[in-house]
């Protein structure tokens, strides 16, 4: 299996409930490794960015607004199929249908609060990384 780089985001509710060493515990007890990371107060502008492909959803909005509400962790994650093995770690999008031992189980507040993002493939997480990340800032 080769090895991958995924996007995370530990989300606005969870930095905000001081979740952030608890979320990175458990990406790395997974065997994810770290190569990038940082807090960040997204501005409306970048945050619109990233979530363009929700435009047209009803949600977006709020979603976005969310999003803003206060600082995120932005990192870089990297190891064998990283992409599906953190999708897996994070657990269904709304929490109530996460499995548990995943993030969202644990953490999320609900479909929307719910703590972490993961890309949904290697396209995504090629764009989601270059888009919080210059090469300098990312470990070989
Ligand atoms: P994912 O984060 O599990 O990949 P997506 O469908 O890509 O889920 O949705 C992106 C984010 O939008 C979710 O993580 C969640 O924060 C929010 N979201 C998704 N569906 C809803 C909804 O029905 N209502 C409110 N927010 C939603």
């Amino acid at each position: 299996m080769a090895i991958e780089r995924t996007f995370s985001i530990i989300k606005p509710d969870a930095v905000e409930r001081g979740l952030i060493a608890e979320i990175l515990k458990m990406i790395t007890d997974s065997g994810l490794k770290i190569k990038g990371m940082k807090l960040i107060h997204m501005d409306r502008a970048k945050a619109e960015g990233f979530y363009a492909v929700h435009k047209e959803r009803p949600f977006f909005g709020e979603l976005v607004d969310y999003m803003i509400s206060g600082p995120v962790v932005v990192s870089c994650l990297e190891g064998e199929n990283a992409i599906e093995n953190y999708r897996k770690l994070m657990g269904a999008t709304n929490p109530a249908d996460a499995e548990e031992g995943t993030i969202r189980a644990a953490y999320g507040q609900n479909i929307q609060n719910n703590s972490c993002h993961g890309s949904d493939g290697p396209d995504t997480a090629k764009t989601e990384v270059a888009y919080f990340f210059n090469d300098d800032e990312l470990v070989g």
